[in-house]
């Protein structure tokens, strides 16, 4: 798909895509460094060089709208409006976490921002998914639920059932696979027999979209495509967003896997400097302007660690709060 950004987003839409992908690549980037130095202790999977689709997903999606994503999750709390403190905050053990430090990285869930699962369970994602976008339907809500998830997850059996029962009853699901190319150690092409997860959508009776994973603008086109279709009782959609994994599938992982040559031809095509490079060519936006932005993310998120930082752990009278729900309590 060939976009004009111009023509394709609004000025402001530019100036928030590329204010959200340089907060997630500074939160990363952030801690990336804290981790290998020793200041920092969590587990982390990277999600640096998959920033465009989630800022895309949260220019895209409504407050009210859902979310589930999995442990390579940071870019998308970040673009769904959780805060950087509670993100942290969970990742580190923090009382100001998400779920006040109790879940970790791998379970970071806040309701009031339409976050209601991050999972380490490859493919356990959609079918919750599919459930969320059922309760929004009998509860005559218009609101749409988005699944992030990665290739590999596309061949586990939950994603097909999911699959299907989204498109049998037209559920308002935006199936988001973000490929960067490898499942753990292992190249997607290894992984199944044919080229596109896009082309996946056809066995279930729902349009499957090919998208560049780091072209925010593509992305925005295609995903307010998808949303809209969704909210007006059109069914799901499964949009394939094509990208690469800049770092290990773990912090530390030293990638000794990857071809020769491999991460050098892919990090030409990082989407945060590639926007940068477009949004100036196209006019809206000076050197100083985006320099400016650059530097309040940065800001945010040194402020973000400087109150994790300072935070108690998580207490031990934490341990069974929050262990069984109140059913009346619960958030739809
Ligand atoms: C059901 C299940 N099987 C295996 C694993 C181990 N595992 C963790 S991440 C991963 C790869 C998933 O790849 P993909 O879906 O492409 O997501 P990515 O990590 O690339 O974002 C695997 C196999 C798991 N967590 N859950
Ligand atoms: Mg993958």
């Amino acid at each position: 798909m060939t976009t004009d950004l111009t023509v394709d987003v609004s000025p402001e839409v530019q100036r928030r895509l590329y204010e959200l992908m340089t907060l997630m690549k500074a939160a990363d980037d952030r801690l990336s460094k804290g981790i290998a130095s020793g200041e920092l202790v969590c587990v982390y999977w990277p999600s640096r060089g998959q920033e465009a689709i989630a800022a895309a997903a949260g220019v895209c999606l409504r407050e009210d709208d859902r979310l589930v994503t999995t442990y390579r999750g940071l870019h998308d709390l970040i673009g769904k409006g959780v805060p950087l403190v509670e993100i942290y905050g969970e990742m580190l053990g923090r009382q100001v976490g998400a779920a006040r430090g109790k879940g970790g990285t791998m379970h970071i869930a806040r309701p009031e921002s339409g976050v209601m699962l991050s999972t380490g369970i490859v493919g356990s994602g959609p079918p919750v998914a599919v459930g969320l976008a059922m309760a929004a339907r009998r509860l005559g809500l218009d609101r749409v639920t988005v699944a992030s998830f990665g290739d590999g997850a596309t061949n586990t059996g939950s994603f097909h059932e999911a699959a299907n029962m989204a498109a049998l009853w037209d559920l308002p699901v935006v199936l988001v696979c973000q490929n960067n190319q490898y499942g753990e150690m292992t190249p997607t092409e290894h992984t199944m027999k044919i080229a596109h997860v896009a082309d996946r959508a056809a066995g279930y009776g729902m349009p499957g979209v090919r998208v560049d994973g780091n072209d925010p603008i593509a992305l925005v086109v295609a995903l307010t495509d998808a949303v809209e279709r969704a909210r007006s009782g059109g069914g799901p959609t499964l949009l394939e967003c094509v990208t690469f994994r800049l770092r290990g599938h773990y912090f530390g992982d030293p990638m000794a896997y990857m071809p020769e040559g491999q991460l050098a031809a892919a990090s030409a095509a990082d989407p945060v400097p590639r926007f940068r490079a477009r949004l100036l060519e196209a006019g809206n936006f000076g050197e100083l302007d985006l320099d400016e932005i650059e530097r309040a993310s940065a800001a945010a998120v040194e402020e973000a660690l400087a109150t994790v930082l300072a935070a108690p752990a998580t207490a031990l009278d934490e341990l069974d709060r929050d262990v069984y729900a109140d059913p009346r309590n619960c958030p739809a």
